[in-house]
């Protein structure tokens, strides 16, 4: 009996860990604690093949989630993951998202806002953290320097980034619109899925990504009750 509510829990606890989806709030409002300019929470902790969703909100919001270095907190990173700029207007209905799903979780993924209207959101703190190691750079002072940058870099990546990738472009509901900025040059242009145009059109829209993830949720769902029940038959 003991055995078998032992395994119980172990499984359990395999699929919390694995499968748990993560929400991350893209902006704020000037009402909310923080403010507009920041991600929250602005850490997480997400092991390999975790989904990340990003809600992009603050209404009216104009904000990316773009992947930088811990060395230059406001400067995509070659070959980093991208966004690009989603502006919420008023009457936007549905808060966009995007699915970043993490590939490699021994390393700090750094991500920055690259918006520079009304002023630049990285230089007020407007950066975020994914898995940073114990004992190695602090979100605070990856932060820091971030308020020390006054030009955030404004080039554009895609959608495969170092240590997490997407699969889709942000999904932008109903109101919402994604802006692209220029290319950069490289390896990154190919990775984007022709997305970086750099013509600022709105990609061809898909909802797989939310689609796989509801099914993703399903999954564990489904596996966890299937293991609760188990334990129960066998107790
Ligand atoms: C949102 O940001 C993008 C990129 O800076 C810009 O092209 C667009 O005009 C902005 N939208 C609004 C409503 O300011
Ligand atoms: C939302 O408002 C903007 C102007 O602020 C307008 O151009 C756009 O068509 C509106 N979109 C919808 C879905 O009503
Ligand atoms: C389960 O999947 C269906 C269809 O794929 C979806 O509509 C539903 O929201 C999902 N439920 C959960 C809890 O994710
Ligand atoms: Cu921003």
């Amino acid at each position: 009996m003991r055995f078998a509510s032992l395994v119980v829990s172990l499984a359990a606890a395999a699929v919390a860990s694995a499968q748990d989806p993560v929400k991350v709030a893209v902006g704020g409002t000037s009402a909310s604690p923080g403010g507009i300019f920041q991600f929250n929470p602005s850490q997480i902790k997400a092991p390999k093949g975790t989904v990340v969703t990003f809600e992009f909100s603050g209404i009216p919001g104009n904000h990316s989630v773009t992947q930088s270095s811990f060395a230059s907190p406001c400067q995509p990173l070659a070959g980093g993951f991208d966004s690009g700029w989603i502006e919420i207007l008023a009457n936007t209905t549905t808060l966009p998202t995007w699915e970043l799903t993490v590939t490699d979780d021994s390393k700090a993924i750094w991500f920055y806002c690259k918006q520079l209207q009304l002023s630049p959101h990285c230089t007020a703190g407007m950066v975020g953290a994914i898995n940073v190691q114990p004992g190695e750079n602090t979100f605070e002072a990856f932060q820091g320097k971030a308020k020390g940058d006054s030009a955030p870099g404004q080039g554009q990546n895609g959608l495969v980034g170092v240590g997490a990738s997407a699969s889709a472009q942000p999904n932008v509901g109903s109101g919402a619109t994604q802006h692209l900025g220029a290319a950069l040059g490289g390896a990154s242009a190919g990775a984007s899925g022709g997305a970086a145009s750099g013509t600022g059109a709105p990609p061809a829209e898909s909802s797989t990504p939310s689609g796989a993830l509801a099914l993703g949720i399903n999954f564990s769902v489904v596996a966890l009750f299937g293991v609760f029940a188990a334990g129960a038959m066998i107790l």
